[in-house]
């Protein structure tokens, strides 16, 4: 049988996703022919105006083991350039239209089944592709949409089947099935449109266990180009990796706890393959790819007992790979974080989620500042580079308090920081206690970056978007200049000049450049009037457009003080300069040796 794999990710976003590469490889070894439709290397014909893939498609988190973060979205640049960049990878590539070559894929290869993979934020895009396609084909969903919501997946006209939690038993079974000719609607864990227009709901499927009798990821379904792992000027081979799956704790923006009820409760939810089994994949993985570098996405890598840790230290550190990683705070423990560092952990992702600590403890994330401060302390004096996760407008937060994630962000030197907007996806605890539709009045599931309008903070939207893009803007900035980070929060043309100047600044600033300075005098005619008695004041030169853009008297003369205090050194300067930490390279791992070229 036929199963045409369908990945709705955003243009770029690039990663193997395990959940279909396991699927795939499952699919294989029981016979059946498999291949994946992939957005996420297709040019979107314009994807500044369609609806179907926009601008904010192209956003992406920077994680500290990526290449450059690109300036845009509040990131700031203060990584190595590779040669290749992401955008390389497809500088040749034609634009496409994605349902015409969603056409053409399904013209081709027949499929007797789509098999999407969808999370909350990928299932709208995928289902308006469907819908613009004819075939003959079943389609199932499966993944963490339907998982959470089922019946908002079922009563999707282009949807046939979803199946709720992992699949890698009833997936199988289903396909097996289907190919026999035998009734396939009472799978357990699928919800199943019979002819008559009703929904079959099966019972759940226990959960799964054997994670051992998985076989390795199949990567060969995807693109190539998913392989590229820019890292440190270098460019590696390597993808995403789970060896576990579930997670214990209970955050209140998360969809994990609820998916831990939904299927068979907290009890064994969390669950580790074997060291062994482990090495075996990663091992193979370099065998068939030469795949170096890997990211592993589960929930938080350092939660296994540390006498598997070491197991899997023994195991892995011959293979000299090098990956990145998630950890909860709570489970960094010296003895631990040395061992992955062993093992060739270079990054790690670590969710901060606010800086105050009853915003944190109201969404379950109880620990003191100062505790984070330590364990991130831990993580970087073992040269492991770390990126924060952060959120701003948690229910009844206000600006004080999203400052204080600024602040403690300050605080713990990582080398990278991303903030988003809260946006509680549906089956999360907090959308079910404010009881947030899943779908907008136009019939549509939102997209997570407008969770700003939900009102669920003190501050306004504008408020929350205009600190979400200069959220790294004051991380860097010497607090004098904040007073200018300010005026860029804005959402207007004035706004958007002045905070690509504070980047620009940042920029230099970060990467050892000397800031090239101009009198004041040349760009102020009358300091009296803006109060400066400083004529011979000396500006950032990166600086000298601010005043042509229009702002009034008040405002010029906040800018100027600003710039007095800077030139003063009245700065609070970060307690711990990201760029001053060293990162060793204990494992001398060499970077793709192959012609880079075969990336593109
Ligand atoms: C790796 C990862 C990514 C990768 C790759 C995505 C992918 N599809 O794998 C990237 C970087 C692209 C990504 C991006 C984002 N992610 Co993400 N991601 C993950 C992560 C950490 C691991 C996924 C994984 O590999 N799991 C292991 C595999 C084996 O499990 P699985 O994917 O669930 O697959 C199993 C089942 O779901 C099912 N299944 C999956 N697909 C299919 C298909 C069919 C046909 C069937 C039958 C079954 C089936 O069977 C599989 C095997 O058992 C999960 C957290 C987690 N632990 O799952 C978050 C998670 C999926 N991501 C999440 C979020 C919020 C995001 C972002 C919005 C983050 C952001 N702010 O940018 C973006 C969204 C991107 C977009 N386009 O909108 C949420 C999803 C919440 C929701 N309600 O949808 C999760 C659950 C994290 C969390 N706990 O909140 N993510
Ligand atoms: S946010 Fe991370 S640590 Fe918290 S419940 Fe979700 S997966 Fe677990």
């Amino acid at each position: 049988m036929k199963i045409l794999f369908f990945h709705p990710e955003r243009y770029l976003n690039i990663g193997i996703p395990s959940g279909i590469a396991t699927l795939g490889a499952l699919a294989k070894q029981h016979g059946h022919e498999v291949e994946v439709f992939d957005t996420t290397l297709l040019k979107p014909e314009s994807y500044a105006t369609s609806h179907l893939v926009s601008e904010k498609d192209v956003e992406r988190n920077v994680s500290a083991g990526d290449e450059t973060a690109p300036i845009v979205n509040g990131h700031i640049g203060i990584f190595k350039q590779t040669a290749v960049t992401l955008e390389d990878l497809v500088a040749d590539d034609k634009p496409v239209d994605y349902g015409e070559e969603l056409q053409r894929t399904i013209d081709r290869f027949s499929p007797d089944l789509i098999a999407v993979s969808a999370m909350t934020t990928t299932f709208q895009f995928a289902c308006d592709l469907l819908n613009a396609v004819r075939h003959d084909a079943k389609v199932i969903v499966g993944g963490v949409h339907p998982t959470i919501a089922p019946e908002d997946c079922i009563a999707q006209s282009v949807i046939d089947i979803a199946c709720i939690g992992e699949a890698d038993h009833t997936f199988v079974e289903l396909i097996n099935r289907m190919s026999e000719g035998k009734d396939y609607t009472t799978v357990k864990s699928m919800w199943v449109k019979l002819a008559d227009g009703t929904v079959r709901k099966n019972d759940l499927d226990p959960r799964f266990f054997d994670l051992d009798g998985l076989p390795t990821p199949d990567w060969s379904i995807f693109d190539e180009r998913h392989l590229f792992r820019p890292y440190d000027g270098q460019v590696y081979k390597g993808s995403l990796y789970s060896q576990s799956r579930g997670c214990p704790m209970r955050c209140a923006y998360c969809v994990d706890p609820t998916i831990a009820e939904i299927t068979g409760g907290r009890s064994g939810y969390f669950r580790v393959q074997s060291a062994q089994t482990t090495y075996r994949q990663l091992k193979q993985l370099y065998d068939l790819h030469g795949a170096t570098w890997f990211k592993f996405v589960d929930d938080t890598f350092l939660l296994p007992k540390i006498e598997h840790l070491e197991e899997l230290r023994d195991l892995i550190k011959p293979l000299n790979i090098k990956f990145g990683c998630s950890v909860m705070p709570n489970t960094i423990r010296p003895e631990k974080v040395a061992l992955a560092r062993e093992m060739g952990c270079v990054a790690m992702s670590i969710g901060v989620e606010s800086g105050d600590p009853e915003i944190r403890k109201s969404v379950m994330r109880r620990y003191k500042n100062e505790e984070l401060i330590e364990r991130l302390k831990v993580v970087k004096d073992h040269g492991i580079r770390i990126s924060t996760f952060n959120m701003v407008g948690f229910p009844g937060e206000t600006r004080e308090q999203a400052f204080r994630t600024i602040e403690l962000n300050r605080k713990l030197g990582a080398e990278a920081c991303n903030v988003y907007i809260l946006y509680p996806y549906p089956g999360s605890p907090i959308a079910m206690k404010y009881d947030i539709p899943l779908r907008g009045e136009d019939g549509r599931i939102p997209d997570a970056i407008e969770s700003g309008k939900l009102g669920l903070s003190q501050m306004s939207e504008e408020e929350l978007e205009g600190i979400r893009q200069t959220f790294n803007a004051y991380l860097y900035a010497p607090k004098t200049l904040w007073p200018i980070v300010q005026l860029a929060e804005r959402n207007t043309e004035r706004g958007h000049a002045t905070l690509a100047m504070v980047k620009r600044f940042i920029t230099d600033m970060l990467s050892g450049c000397e800031i090239v300075t101009t009198p004041i005098l040349d760009h102020v005619a009358d300091l009296e009037v803006v109060g400066c008695e400083q004529p011979d004041l000396e500006i950032p030169h990166v600086f000298s457009p601010i005043f042509g853009l229009g702002y009034d008297q008040e405002t010029i003369a906040k800018i100027v003080d600003a710039f007095i205090r800077h030139a003063r050194g009245d700065d609070e300067l970060l307690e711990r300069n990201a760029l001053e930490v060293d990162n060793p390279e204990i494992i001398d791992q060499p970077p793709f040796a192959g012609d880079l070229r075969s990336f593109m």
